[in-house]
């Protein structure tokens, strides 16, 4: 195709374009100094869809490289400057890591297989020897680019996985098992820089009776009720968990034990106007500051006590 005539070519693309049955998207650095390689690359590629930003070095490309990401990589060997795609590769998988996020097609001249095999433990993730032949050059990138989809979408759902593992299904707000993973660290940071840090435990009054009454399905909207106010009024820095069944529980770095009251009085007044679906709801809520050398398990002890204390002085109260 190199040597074949423009209008040959042409006929050629439109068959093959005719073919391609999926479009790709996505932006392609392609490194290549041989100015009518670059060209012909450049046409196969745009023609399955895809954008792409030719660089004829190295040196340029790694500098590209550091401050932007691309869809897939094409890097031929012997480049304009000094450093080779040998660099390039090396430079991409030292930055990302490895398994690298961005794929990495190699175009190699030689068929020197020490070099291809050099270039493929390096991180290239496939090659294309030279000269490139458009179907061979699709499918491969195809196939890469398919793979890159699929490892996106494996950290998305990993990710979600760890959200829903960390977070209470019901109310949304972090459960007590990523309670336990955050205080130890949180309470030291606080021992450390000597800065406040309070604890509030709110506990639904009578729950057991609002079930009773208004049915399990009327609970549960009481507590998204409930949990939905406690997000309302903390911070992005404040930890809300729901600790256990109708328990929960706010965590407050840098809050000393007056302000964290007020909060917490504030929270119960809240609470007890908002009657969600009509179901009368209040809570009785405790406080406590950490002191000097304090565990979180103290903390909570305390504070806990003070729901009890709470509880025991008629309900619907904060108790510090
Ligand atoms: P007190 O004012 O002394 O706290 O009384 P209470 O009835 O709230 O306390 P108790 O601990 O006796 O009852 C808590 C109830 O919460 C019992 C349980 O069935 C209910 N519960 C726990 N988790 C859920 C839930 O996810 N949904 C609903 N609807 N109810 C729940
Ligand atoms: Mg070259
Ligand atoms: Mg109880
Ligand atoms: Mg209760
Ligand atoms: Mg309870």
């Amino acid at each position: 195709f190199h040597k074949s005539s423009q209008a040959e070519f042409e006929a050629y693309i439109d068959a093959w374009l005719s073919k391609v049955t999926r479009k790709l998207s996505g932006k392609v650095l392609l490194i290549e100094d041989t100015e009518s390689t670059a060209q012909f690359c450049t046409r196969i590629m745009q023609t399955i869809g895809l954008a792409v930003e030719v660089i004829k070095s190295g040196e340029l490309a790694i500098e590209a490289l550091a401050r932007r990401q691309f869809t897939l990589i094409v890097t031929d060997f012997m480049l304009a400057g000094i450093k080779t795609g040998l660099d390039v590769i090396r430079f991409v998988r030292a930055l990302e890591g490895r398994p690298g996020r961005t794929p990495i097609l190699a175009l190699s001249a030689s068929d020197n297989t020490a070099r291809r095999v050099e270039i493929l433990r390096a991180g290239a993730n496939d090659y294309v020897q030279k000269p490139v032949v458009p179907e061979e050059l699709e499918v491969r990138l195809r196939n890469l680019i398919t793979l890159a989809e699929l490892f996106d979408r494996l950290e998305t759902q990993h990710q979600m996985v760890k959200d829903m593992a960390q977070r209470d299904r019901l109310t949304g707000l972090f459960n007590r098992h990523r309670l336990e993973e955050l205080m130890p660290e949180l309470v030291a940071e606080a021992h450390k820089s000597g800065g406040s840090f309070s604890l509030v435990v709110i506990d639904l009054d009578h729950f057991k009776q609002i079930n009773d009454t208004y049915g399990h399905a009327g609970g549960d909207q009481v507590l998204v009720a409930v949990a939905a106010a406690l997000r309302g009024t903390s911070r992005p820095q404040d930890i809300a968990v729901r600790y256990g069944g109708e328990e929960l529980l706010l965590v407050l770095p840098g809050i000393a034990l007056p302000q964290a009251s007020l909060g917490a009085e504030r929270l119960r007044r809240h609470v007890e106007s908002l009657a969600p679906d009509g179901i009368p709801v209040t809570c009785s809520i405790g406080v406590a500051a950490l002191k000097p050398g304090e565990s979180f398990e103290s903390l909570f002890k305390r504070a806990d006590a003070a729901v009890y204390e709470a509880k025991n002085l008629g309900r619907n109260q904060v108790i510090a």
